[in-house]
Parts: structure tokens; C-alpha cells; sequence
């Protein structure tokens, strides 16, 4: 989908005035002000990992009745106890809200995305909105580590289920999870790990989904090999670098089924790498997983419904074998009709995200017959206009494009921009009352790495980003009210300074976002045109860097430091997802940005706490005084889920170290007897073999 929206209005009035700005007051940059006080409505229980966890083989194992005697003793299935690991996952009771739970019932997701197909890590989405988060598992896990003591917080063993590091810190040798199985039965080793890594990660021609890379891990010098079935071990060029650990989770480090992805990928077959991507369609189903559910079926726009994965490797400490839930549903919708169907209760589940929502979604939870419970978290969800500063051919700019590369290299001109932009108002424009917050752009107000006084933000003044609009050299010399490139610019000399600035079609608050950016920008000379695209498509262009500037709902990095820490810099050339190597394949880093790097790189590189809080000061320093990112505003969400479920944690954001699809551990999320419904759609079915149609019973 791509459409161009211009807005021209009365800005020619407003450059004669401009001539008056350059004499006018320039405003200084200050400190950002304190955001307005928002309360998150519950918080968590803090606890150790130990408490939450464990691996241990216990004296016996359950699982529901159905799939003993439709399944077991039919001797359609081995007996459970043989389906699950030599030392299953165990979640302690003692941590469980709600205890021990009761199987069945089905939680209802809407969602906005669209599955382009199963290859997951060959970069293909499932739709998001949980359902990639449900079926993929990973090394580590750190969704739930919102709950985690400070002084305790770093990543949960998952697949893997312990590690430790050589004395020089160099090499880190893990012990995967033995004896567990894909959905189909099919055994989870060492070779399913090398193959994400050697043929994905990797290899240049694929780009897993979420985007992992070898700069992810450290760069090319990080090496990672299989010494046996079940033991893998890192070495990389720095020591101890435990940042990594929190890479090894969702999004960029959980391998596909190789018994099935193998023999599609080109080292192994006459494949092309498109071919491989797209070698599993939505409607292949049964695809094999690790994650507690897998799809049965698909409805193209309607739904996918997954069924519980008999083969799951986790239980809870009386031996029941999860999931709880028999089945998971995603009604294939648009995100702003998640919390509508949240609210009314045909829906079950929802990250309240969008602030034109808000007023209406807690108008409706505040009654008493509510059939859902909505509990505000932290402010974790951020927008950020980030400008293209590549100038060496990243995205393949033409000539308007390479002129704007150059100009958004330009500090005066980012400082205009950023002067130019009234964030209380695009906040209010969104949701009135104390919610949005003024987000100058860095690590957000509230995180543990934040530090106020380290912070540089330029208030909004329209006389001062004129008067730096000129000192860019941009002045408006045809009188139509944007200002032009300068005579001398190679191929647009003269023409009016457009921006295309790409942003994600499927949420109401981008666009909202970006219609009050464009005004603004039109009030001071710049005409921005949007580049409107679907999820994928947004995904797909900002990391080919086809774009002068993206607007973007931020991940994880800026909320916490630890997840994604090399998206914080341009680490490496491909590290993050808004400046990447040119057609050179080099970084043509500004010296601020050179400073950003170092001092990421001793922060992944240190493991003092005092030194990584002096790291992140330098770094948000040089972030906001030279605005890498130029943020816009800052808000919390709110978790909207079905009053009916069970064992959902205090507190949880929806949006921290990962989505609350993670944070909440659905797997052990349940529904009492007295209150399940009838929703189940294949009740007392399992998933069949990978590419029959439908589940079996
Ligand atoms: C949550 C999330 C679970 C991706 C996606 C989507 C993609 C991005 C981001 C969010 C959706 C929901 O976000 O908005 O509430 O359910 O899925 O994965 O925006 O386009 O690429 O990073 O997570």
C-alpha cells in the first residue's frame, strides 16, 4: 500500500516572518520537564528467578484427560512422560497468582498483521500480536523479568537451560534442554541451533524475522559451534560480554524446526533464497514448534486457530504438562479493533497501545460488569522521527534523496526540526489528561538507565528553527513557502526541501503522529510527504533504508538498555535497524555517532553497574544534544484481558524487555472450571503431521 499525502497551506505568510526569526530569541536547549505524574496502576511482586522456575524431573506427569484416552491409549501417542525431557521446565507454584491450574478453554486474540507464512526465521511474520511469540522459543527468555529483583534481573534460561563462561570470559559454553521435542516429535538438539546460526544469522542472504545479525552477537568475530547433542558454546572477541545473553531471547535467537527448513534452504537444495522464504504458506499447517500451541487453521482475513502442542517441554510443579489453555485463536482484524473486541468481551486479550483509545477503552472496563480488567503500566511505549544520516548509498537515495541524507547530517538542521515540534500538543492531539509525556528522544523517562540532568531537550520554538533552517542554508527563494536546496546542490538546486517519511499504515496513532508532523514542518518551510505502509512492508523498507526519515513506534532498547542493547548504536554495519553500511558495505558514522558506539560497545562490555549507569549518561548525552533519534512523545499502555483467566502477574507492562504475550507466561495462564466457555472451535483435537490439513482426533 503507498500513498502520498501533500499538505500545502499558508507558510508563505509565515517565511517573510522568518527573516524576523534570525534576530528573534533563540531559545537554548534545557533539560526536558518532568513528565506529568501517572501512577502505574499495579505493581509487580518482585522476585528471584529461582522463585519462578526450575528444571527437574518430577515422580509423575499429567496431562488432559482427552489426550490420555483419545491419544494414549489409542496408541496414537507415546505416554507423556516420554513425550516430555529427561528435566522438564518447572514453574513453581509458590510464583503462580493464582496456584496449580485447570485445563482447558481458549484465549481469544485479535490481531492486525497478516501471516505471510511459517518461515519465521527465513524472515516471513506470522501477524504479531503474540502469535510468533506463542509458537517460536528461544535460548533465554526475558519477557518476565519486569517481576525480577533489580539487583537479580538478567535473562532466564529457557532452551537453554544453563551456561557458564570460560575463566578468560571468552567463551561461553551452554547445555540445551534434553530429550525435548518439536510438535511433531521430532527431536530439538544442537543441529536446529547451528542451523539458525550458521544458515540465517549468519549467512548475508537471509534476514530472520525481528531482524537478527552476527552484529547482534558481537560481529563477525563471534563464532558459536555444537560440541555435542545438547552442548553448544560462544567465543567471542570480548570478555564476559553477558549483554549478549539477552539477544539470545524473542525475537533473535529461536531456531526453526531444521528437519523441515533444511532441505529448502539453498546450501541444501536447488532452492533460490526466495524460494526457501516463501516454502511454507499460511495454509501449510501443523507447522512444527517448540511454543506451546500450534496453527491446525487459517482462514485467509478471519482467523488462525492453534491447538495445544502435546509434545510441550514445560509443566507445572504437580507434573501437569502445559499449556493449560487447549486452544489460541487470532481473529485476523486491525490493532484498534483488538481493544474493541477487549473491552466487549468477544475478544480476550489486548495491548491497549493506542491512545485514541484510551478515554473510550476505560470509560468502558470502569464498569462494574465489565467483562475485562484493564491495568495501566509504565510509560514504555515511545514514538521517533529518525532522520537518515547514511550518505554512502545505504537504500539507493536519488538525488532529492542524497540531498536530504546530507542536509539530516546536519546538526542545525535536526536542531529545527526538533524546535519545530510542539510534542505537548501532538501528545494532547492524541489523548488529553496526564498520558503522553514530552519525549526528547534517548532512553525514556522512568527506565533504570535514565538520568534527567544527561537529557538535552529543545523546546518547541518555531522562531528558532526557522533561524536554524537558515543557518543550513535553506531559505525559501521561489516564495512558495518551503524553503529550497541551495544552489549548488547536485541535481535539485532550487527545488523545494521535500521529506518522505515513512511510517506504519496499521496504527491510527502513526498516522495521527505523523498528520500533526507534517504541519508543523509546513509551518516552518519543509514539506513531508508520507510513505504509508503495511507492518511488514514499513519493516522491510526502514531496514533497506529506503526512507528520509521513518516515524517509529520504538523497541525495546530505549526501555531498557539490556534487550537489543546494540540497537542503541551503529555497532556494527547491519546493528540496528535505522542506519545500516552503505553500498560500500561500510558505516559512514558522524564523530558523535563514533563516540555512541564506544560507549555502547564498554557498556556491553562492562559488567560493573556503577561504570554501565556513567555509560549510559555519556550515551543519552550524545543521543539527545545531537539528536540521533528526534523524539516525539512518550506514554504508558494498558494490558486489557478477560476477566475470566487466571494467573495473570501483578503489574505487567505490556511493553519492557517484550510484549505482555511474553511477560504474562500464557502457558500458564488458565481458566477456572466454574468459568470456562465454549469457545474451543476443534475441542478434544491435536495437531496433526506438518502439511496435513486440520488438527486429528
Ligand atoms: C504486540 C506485538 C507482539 C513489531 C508488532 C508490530 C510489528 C513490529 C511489533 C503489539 C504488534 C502489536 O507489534 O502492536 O501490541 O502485540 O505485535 O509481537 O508493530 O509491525 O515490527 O516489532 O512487535
Amino acid at each position: 500500500m503507498y500513498r502520498k499525502l501533500i499538505a500545502l497551506g499558508g507558510a508563505s505568510l509565515l517565511l517573510s516572518a522568518s527573516a524576523l526569526a534570525v534576530h528573534a530569541e533563540m531559545v537554548e536547549p534545557t533539560v526536558p520537564p518532568d513528565p506529568p505524574k501517572f501512577t502505574a496502576q499495579t505493581e509487580p511482586v518482585f522476585v528471584g528467578i529461582s522463585d519462578i522456575m526450575e528444571y527437574r524431573a518430577l515422580d509423575e506427569y499429567h496431562e488432559p484427560e482427552w489426550v490420555t484416552e483419545k491419544f494414549v491409549e489409542t496408541g496414537k501417542l507415546p505416554p507423556v512422560a516420554e513425550r516430555l525431557p529427561k528435566e522438564p521446565l518447572v514453574f513453581k507454584a509458590g510464583n503462580m497468582p493464582d496456584g496449580v491450574g485447570t485445563y482447558g478453554d481458549v484465549m481469544r486474540h485479535v490481531i492486525g498483521g497478516r501471516p505471510e507464512g511459517w518461515n519465521y526465521i527465513a524472515g516471513q511474520s506470522q501477524g504479531w500480536g503474540g502469535i510468533d511469540i506463542g509458537m517460536m522459543e528461544c535460548l533465554t527468555r526475558v519477557g518476565p523479568l519486569f517481576t525480577v529483583k533489580a539487583d537479580e534481573v538478567e535473562p532466564m534460561p529457557n532452551l537453554a537451560k544453563s551456561w557458564e563462561w570460560s575463566e578468560d570470559g571468552h567463551q561461553l559454553t551452554m547445555h540445551l534442554i534434553e530429550g525435548a521435542k518439536w510438535s511433531d516429535g521430532d527431536p530439538f538438539d544442537a543441529e536446529d541451533v547451528m542451523f539458525y546460526w550458521e544458515d540465517h544469522v549468519v549467512d548475508p542472504n537471509v534476514s530472520p524475522l525481528n531482524g537478527a545479525t552476527v552484529d547482534t552477537f558481537g560481529g563477525a568475530g563471534t563464532k558459536l559451534e555444537a560440541l555435542d547433542d545438547y552442548t553448544i558454546r560462544w567465543t567471542f572477541e570480548e570478555a564476559f560480554p553477558e549483554q549478549y545473553l539477552y539477544q539470545m531471547a524473542y525475537g533473535t535467537f529461536c531456531p526453526g524446526p531444521a528437519h523441515i527448513l533444511k532441505p529448502e534452504h539453498p546450501k541444501y537444495s536447488d532452492n533460490t533464497y526466495d524460494q526457501y522464504k516463501n516454502a511454507f504458506p499460511p495454509e501449510f499447517m501443523n507447522w512444527p514448534v517448540m511454543g506451546a500451541w500450534v496453527p491446525v487453521e487459517h482462514r485467509s482475513d478471519d482467523i488462525i486457530v492453534l491447538r495445544r502442542n502435546p509434545y510441550y517441554w514445560k509443566v507445572d510443579e504437580e507434573g501437569n504438562q502445559l499449556p493449560y489453555l487447549d486452544e489460541v485463536h487470532y481473529k485476523l482484524s486491525t490493532w484498534a479493533d483488538r481493544d474493541v473486541q477487549a473491552v466487549a468481551g468477544t475478544g480476550d486479550f489486548s495491548n491497549l497501545e493506542q491512545p485514541e483509545n484510551y478515554v473510550e477503552a476505560l470509560r468502558k472496563a470502569a464498569n462494574e460488569d465489565a467483562p475485562a480488567r484493564l491495568a495501566f503500566g509504565a510509560r514504555t511505549i515511545g514514538y521517533t522521527v529518525y532522520p537518515n544520516l547514511s550518505a554512502n548509498g545505504w537504500g539507493s537515495p536519488d538525488a532529492r534523496g542524497q540531498a536530504l541524507r546530507e542536509l539530516n547530517r546536519n546538526l542545525d538542521f535536526r536542531k529545527a526540526v526538533s524546535h519545530a515540534l510542539d510534542r505537548q500538543r501532538l501528545g494532547e492531539a492524541l489523548v488529553k489528561g496526564p498520558f503522553t509525556a514530552i519525549y526528547p528522544g534517548g532512553l525514556y523517562s522512568g527506565t533504570s538507565f535514565y538520568d534527567k540532568e544527561s537529557t538535552v531537550y529543545y523546546p518547541y520554538s518555531v522562531e528558532t528553527a526557522q533561524a536554524l533552517l537558515e543557518k543550513a542554508g535553506l531559505t525559501d527563494t521561489d516564495g512558495n513557502g518551503i524553503v529550497n536546496f541551495p544552489d549548488d546542490t547536485e541535481g535539485v538546486a532550487g527545488e523545494d526541501v521535500e521529506v518522505v517519511m515513512l511510517i506504519n499504515g496499521d496504527y491510527q496513532t502513526d498516522r495521527s503522529l505523523a498528520e500533526g508532523i507534517i504541519a508543523m514542518m509546513e509551518r516552518i518551510g519543509l514539506r513531508v510527504v508520507l510513505d504509508i505502509q503495511n507492518s511488514n512492508t514499513h519493516d522491510q523498507l526502514m531496514q533497506g533504508g529506503k526512507f528520509d526519515w521513518a516515524l517509529n513506534r520504538n523497541s525495546e532498547e530505549l526501555a531498557t538498555a539490556l534487550k537489543f542493547t546494540e540497537r542503541l548504536a551503529p555497532v556494527g554495519p547491519r546493528s540496528t535497524w535505522t542506519r545500516r553500511a552503505g553500498s560500500d558495505g561500510t558505516l559512514d558514522l558522524l564523530p558523535f555517532e563514533e563516540e555512541m558506539v564506544q560507549a555502547v560497545n564498554a557498556f556491553t562490555a562492562s559488567t560493573d553497574n556503577a561504570e554501565r549507569l556513567e555509560l549510559m549518561k555519556q550515551y543519552q548525552k550524545l543521543y539527545t544534544e545531537n539528536l540521533w533519534g528526534i523524539g516525539v512523545t512518550q506514554y504508558p499502555g494498558a494490558l486489557i484481558i478477560n476477566k475470566r483467566f487466571a494467573n495473570i502477574p501483578a503489574g505487567s507492562p505490556i511493553f519492557m524487555f517484550n510484549w505482555a504475550e511474553d511477560n504474562i507466561i500464557r502457558e500458564r495462564v488458565y481458566v477456572p472450571e466454574d468459568k470456562q466457555q465454549d469457545y474451543e472451535l476443534f475441542a478434544e483435537t491435536l495437531p496433526g503431521e506438518p502439511g496435513a490439513d486440520g488438527p486429528v482426533n
